[in-house]
C-alpha cells in the first residue's frame, strides 16, 4: 500500500501517474479538508473533489471542476444578485447536493467520499484527513481573518498574509481510513502540494504528525517549489510572507520532522547538499507533470527513492 498526503491539483496529477505504476487499489490518498466550505448551504470539499474527478478522468483543464461543465445555476444566482465568485458548475453541483444530503442523513465524510469515488469509477482509495470540520483561516495584512476560499478565489490570493491557523484542529481526530493507511503503507508520499495550507492542515492533526514522525524513514516529499516559484497557486509568496525560504530548501525545512527523503527539480540541483544536510536522501529530476506519462515517471522515481532507504524493512 502507498499512502499519499494530498492537497488539490498537484497531488491529483501525481496520483494520476501513481495509479499507472502501481495497482490503483493499493493507493490511498489522504486528502486535505481545510479548504472545505459551505456554499449556499451545501458542503463543498474542493481538494477531495479535485482528486476524485482527476482519478475518474473527468477533471477540467483548470485542474479543478469537471470537463464540459455548464454554468446556468451560477448565471441564475447572478440574476438574483447572489454572490457568484465561487465557481460551482451545474454538474459539480450534483456532487455537493448528494454529499450534503448524505452528511445530513448521518453518513460520515469518509463514507460519502468513498461512495462518490466508487460511483465515478475510481479504483484508488480516497479518504478525508478527518471526518470533523477543520477550517484553514488566514490573517491578511491589515488584520482581517478570512477562510481559505475567500483568500484563494475571492481575493485571487493576491493579498499578503501574516498568519495561518486551522480552526477546529484541537477537536478533530484523523479519520480511521487515514490512520490505517498511514500505519500500514510501505511508502508514504507527501505530494507536491502547498506545505502550509494543503499539507499543513493534515500534519496539524496530532495523530498524523506523530505517526509520520515515527515512520519518517518511509516518508518521501516532492517539492512543490521549482527554482523559487510554485507552478500553481501562492505557495511561493506564502512561504516568504510567513518567514520561510521560498525554495525547495524552505519546504524541506518545514517537512524535516516527518520526511526523510525528498525529490527536487533539476533546476534546484544546487540545493541538494543543503537539503541532504537536514537529514534527507535527495533525488534530483524533472518534477514538472506535463501529462500523465511525466506524472507516472515522477511517481516511479519517488517510489524508487523511498523504497531504497537503507533501513531494516523486516
Ligand atoms: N478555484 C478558482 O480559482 N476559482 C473558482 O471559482 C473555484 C471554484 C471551485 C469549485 C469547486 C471546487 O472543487 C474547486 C474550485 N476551485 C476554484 C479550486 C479551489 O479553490 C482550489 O483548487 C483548492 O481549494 C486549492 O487546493
Amino acid at each position: 500500500m502507498i499512502a499519499v498526503l494530498s492537497g488539490g491539483v498537484g497531488a491529483a496529477r501525481l496520483l494520476s501517474g501513481l495509479v499507472d505504476v502501481v495497482e490503483p487499489e493499493s493507493v490511498v490518498a489522504v486528502v486535505n479538508t481545510g479548504d472545505d466550505l459551505r456554499w449556499n448551504t451545501l458542503y463543498v470539499a474542493p481538494d477531495l473533489d479535485t482528486v476524485t474527478y482527476t482519478l475518474a478522468g473527468l477533471n477540467a483543464t483548470t485542474g479543478w471542476g469537471l470537463e464540459g461543465e455548464s454554468w446556468r445555476t451560477l448565471e441564475t444566482l447572478d440574476r438574483f444578485g447572489a454572490p457568484t465568485w465561487f465557481g460551482i458548475g451545474d454538474m459539480d453541483l450534483a456532487t455537493h447536493l448528494y454529499r450534503s444530503e448524505q452528511l445530513a442523513a448521518g453518513r460520515t465524510l469518509s463514507e460519502v467520499t468513498a461512495a462518490i469515488a466508487r460511483s465515478l469509477g475510481v479504483r484508488a482509495n480516497i479518504v478525508p484527513m478527518s471526518d470533523q470540520p477543520v477550517r484553514t483561516m488566514l490573517t491578511l495584512d491589515g488584520g482581517d481573518e478570512v477562510d481559505f476560499q475567500e483568500y484563494f478565489v475571492h481575493h485571487r490570493h493576491s493579498v499578503a498574509i501574516s498568519s495561518v491557523r486551522f480552526a477546529g484542529i484541537e477537536d478533530a481526530t484523523a479519520s480511521v481510513g487515514a490512520l490505517g493507511a498511514l500505519e500500514e503503507a510501505e511508502s508514504i508520499i507527501l505530494a507536491p502540494s502547498n506545505p502550509i495550507v494543503s499539507l499543513g492542515p493534515i500534519l496539524a492533526l496530532e495523530e498524523i504528525s506523530s505517526l509520520l514522525r515515527r515512520r519518517r524513514d518511509h516518508v518521501v516529499a516532492i517539492s512543490p517549489i521549482i527554482a523559487g516559484a510554485a507552478l500553481k497557486g501562492p505557495a511561493d509568496r506564502m512561504l516568504t510572507e510567513l518567514g520561510h525560504e521560498s525554495t525547495a530548501f524552505g519546504v524541506a525545512e518545514l517537512l524535516a520532522h516527518v520526511a526523510s527523503a525528498m525529490v527536487i527539480d533539476n533546476a534546484d540541483a544546487a540545493l541538494a547538499p543543503r537539503i541532504a544536510a537536514l537529514g534527507y536522501r535527495v533525488t534530483v529530476r524533472d518534477t514538472v507533470m506535463r501529462d500523465r506519462s511525466t506524472s507516472a515517471a515522477l511517481a516511479a522515481a519517488t517510489l524508487d527513492l523511498v523504497q531504497t532507504l537503507p533501513i531494516d524493512r523486516a
